[in-house]
């Protein structure tokens, strides 16, 4: 019964494009309507008609404690009972910086902002600051937030010039931003061969999360960071997705890689407005007002933000959950292929710890072209069939869902019953 949410949805579309504010929560990958979130708890989100999910979306990946995690609220609460934004600074500020410096070991300072983009805009910024250089590197299928210089698609071709990938970009843009394959080692040395002088910095997810989730191969990054440093361009590990989630270290500790730039979001806010951007002391001085690269944000640091973030990271570094979390993901994606095949349908499950993707593929899936080579019209049933089952999984085969550390062994189990109920609908 989708009721309310149907009027919901018509009458937002009346007057917010598309009824949505940010794209992907309109389900155009995978058709209907969308159900309209009225309140949550946990592993639980209702919508306004009553129907109860398990969240596989978690706000696209801020919510690793779950929805209204006790300690979460109690530190919003208490910092709204203070205000709610000063225009000037607070300790709530340097306390989450300190946190995030203490964790992310490339990290000497960082720069709170209020979202990712803004976060990889600046840290593009900076490296252009710092380089002196213009022309950027991102790989196909990497999402970093919508700066127009990051709206690029891949020309023809491996390392071409970027062409523009929304309108309002225009080509004068998209022309300094190159694409190269993720997963290509060699493709990135050819092109930093060819211009590696020229180059301000390479962009990457360490692991991808934005084509559905690839993890890196041996090999990947560490040809981006030794090609970068051999170069003098700068590496900027987009973390906004995995940051704190796949370690609290982050994704550049499981992999051994050590950026010049890291950007993260989502988890360090805890569910509010957040991005930031870090990197060794002496590179982010160059940032104002100690040094000549702007950047600003009315609402940057803000208390509740910073309150929600400290209170996420403190308790993740008490609970210590990423062995757990490492070992839950792996048992639910197990069960999600037998399900799968139990069916009789052909489907990948990649994943790292507290992400995950199903494919319609027959694999390996370890670029945006296998990802589009994957059968979205059965992602789309298989999608359909389990929101029936009472699970909401995100709505494109270009995402990734995600645990919270409240996703335990009985919502494993849970999840994987009623992925054998649906897979019998693909
Ligand atoms: P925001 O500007 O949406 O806070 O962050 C942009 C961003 C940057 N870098 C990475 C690796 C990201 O995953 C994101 C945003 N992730 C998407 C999820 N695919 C946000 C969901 C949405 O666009 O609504």
């Amino acid at each position: 019964m989708m009721e309310h949410s149907q009027e919901a949805f018509d009458a937002a579309r009346r007057v917010i494009p598309g009824g949505v504010n940010s794209p992907v929560r309109a389900w155009s990958n995978v058709g209907g309507t969308p159900f309209f979130a009225d309140h949550a708890q946990g592993v639980k989100v209702v919508d306004i008609d009553g129907n109860e999910y398990i969240d596989m979306v978690l706000a696209w990946g801020p919510l690793i404690l779950g929805h209204r995690d006790p300690d979460v609220v109690n530190a919003l609460d208490d910092a709204l009972a203070k205000g709610t934004a000063f225009g000037v600074p607070t300790v709530l500020e340097t306390l989450l910086a300190e946190e995030v410096v203490a964790a992310v070991d490339s990290v000497q300072k960082v720069r709170l902002v209020n979202s990712g983009t803004e976060a990889t805009m600046s840290a593009i910024r900076l490296a252009r600051a710092a380089t002196g250089r213009s022309m950027i590197v991102k790989f196909e299928g990497n999402y970093h937030g919508h700066a127009d210089f990051l709206l690029v698609k891949a020309g023809s071709g491996a390392s071409t010039f970027g062409n523009p990938d929304s309108a309002g970009v225009p080509q004068s843009i998209a022309r300094d931003t190159l694409i190269l394959p993720y997963n290509d080692a060699e493709a990135v040395r050819t092109l930093f061969a060819e211009r590696g002088r020229s180059i301000a910095c390479v962009i990457v997810e360490p692991v991808a999360g934005n084509m559905g989730v690839i993890p890196p191969e041996p090999g990947f990054l560490q040809a981006i960071r030794e090609e970068t440093r051999k170069n003098g361009a700068l590496l900027i590990v987009d973390e906004v997705m995995t940051g704190f989630r796949v370690a609290y270290k982050g994704a550049q500790s499981i992999y051994g890689i050590e950026p010049d730039i890291t950007t993260l979001g989502k988890v360090i806010g805890g569910g509010l407005p957040v991005g930031a951007y870090g990197g060794k002391a002496e590179l982010m001085d160059q940032v104002a007002p100690t040094g000549p690269m702007y950047q600003a944000g009315t609402l940057s640091g803000n208390p509740l933000s910073t309150a929600a973030g400290l209170a996420t990271l403190k308790k993740l570094l008490a609970l210590d959950p990423y062995q757990v979390l490492s070992e839950r993901t792996d048992h639910l994606c197990e069960g999600l292929e037998q399900a799968a095949k139990a069916a009789g349908v052909t489907v990948t499950v990649n994943h790292v710890p507290a992400m995950f993707t199903v494919f319609f593929h027959p694999g390996p899936v370890r670029n945006f072209q296998a990802v589009k080579g994957s059968d979205h019209q059965a992602f789309a049933r298989f999608f359909h069939a389990m929101l029936k089952q009472g699970v909401s999984m995100p709505p494109s085969p270009y995402e990734a869902a995600f645990l919270s550390v409240l996703h335990d062994d009985t919502v494993i189990e849970d999840l994987v019953r009623k992925a054998r109920e649906a897979f019998k609908e693909v």
